[in-house]
């Protein structure tokens, strides 16, 4: 059919491709994914990844691999005879990348910058393998505030650390911001498959995003500190009265930039500790390992009920 459309309306094809709004990236004879350590020449992007559904991302290398094989048995999707999972960003020592067949998993460091590097290739990496509709979720860790330690959180709005909805850029040195906009039918749907019978709450609400883990979330604890516990507490008070329920350092890259390509995206975090209590990261490894499973549980969720419906 071929009814025109305005600006607005091309983000993304009626196939559900992605458009990239870059239109360079198609004059180019190749275009290499660097920090990936892939290419639009040097590899069959569509071939290895035209089959991806969602995009699973969180900062550590390690969390992405367990993951990837927590995944693998949720969805009982079964390796090729006589292979096994492997990084395939080996290679740029970078990132870590595993696909269990619709599902990337995919690390992606911390804060904004090691983000915003990953999210322009990802997204241009949806473009070359032809992926439809691909689905980007964060699963990562946060600092909860009058949230105590292993609450999962959804995020329905990412704030930046001036409590604007959108992300700031400096593009050829002028400001520019884009929104940082989730899905909200996505939280919704994330929030719903949170069980009567987990033994830990699963709230949404609004997420603090921050270029810093020490002065720039109000911490007392980093090599430096010119502020007294009072101010960080009225802070941190303001923030709970604006409906931030967690503070972390990607969200409002990670939304804005998913939703500038018409990416549906969501961010789900677990909460570490109760800021409203202390600074220091001190519950045991165990403990920890396990609270990070829970954003884990929730996605894997999503995925099999979105599957199911195939
Ligand atoms: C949560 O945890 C990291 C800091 O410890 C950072 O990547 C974030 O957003
Ligand atoms: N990640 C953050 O960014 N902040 C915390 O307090 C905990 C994890």
């Amino acid at each position: 059919n071929s009814h025109s459309m305005s600006e607005e309306e091309i983000d993304e094809y009626s196939d559900g491709t992605i458009k990239l709004r870059n239109p360079n990236i198609e004059l180019m004879d190749q275009d290499i994914l660097y920090h990936l350590a892939l290419g639009s020449e040097s590899h069959d992007l569509n071939e290895m990844f035209g089959d991806v559904k969602f995009v699973c991302m969180g900062g550590t290398p390690k969390r992405m691999e367990n993951f990837a094989h927590f995944i693998m048995n949720e969805i009982g999707y079964k390796l090729p005879a006589g292979t096994m999972l492997q990084d395939i960003s080996a290679y740029s020592y970078r990132y870590s990348m595993y696909k269990v067949g619709p599902v990337l998993c995919v690390s992606h460091g911390m804060g904004t910058p090691s983000v915003s590097i990953l999210m322009h290739e990802m997204i241009k990496l949806m473009y070359h393998a032809k992926c439809q509709d691909p689905i980007f979720i964060r699963i990562g860790t946060c600092g909860g505030i009058g949230v105590e330690g292993g609450t999962v959180i959804i995020t329905e709005d990412a704030l930046d650390g001036q409590l604007r909805n959108s992300h700031e850029f400096t593009i050829l040195g002028k400001v520019v911001h884009r929104p940082a906009k989730l899905d909200k039918k996505l939280a919704r749907e994330l929030k719903a498959l949170a069980s009567p019978d987990d033994p830990y709450d699963t709230i949404i609400g609004k997420t603090l995003c921050t270029n810093d883990f020490y002065e720039g979330q109000g911490r007392l604890d980093g090599a430096f500190c010119d502020f007294s516990e009072a101010d960080k507490m009225e802070y941190l008070q303001k923030l709970a009265d604006n409906g931030v329920v967690n503070i972390e350092m990607e969200s409002t890259i990670f939304a804005a930039l998913t939703y500038h390509a018409g990416i549906k995206a969501a961010v789900v975090c677990v909460a570490l500790l109760n800021r409203l209590n202390g600074d220091q990261v001190n519950s045991p490894k165990e403990v920890m390992n396990e609270w990070q499973a829970r954003p884990q549980i929730l996605v894997a969720r999503y995925i099999r009920k979105v599957l199911a419906q195939k």
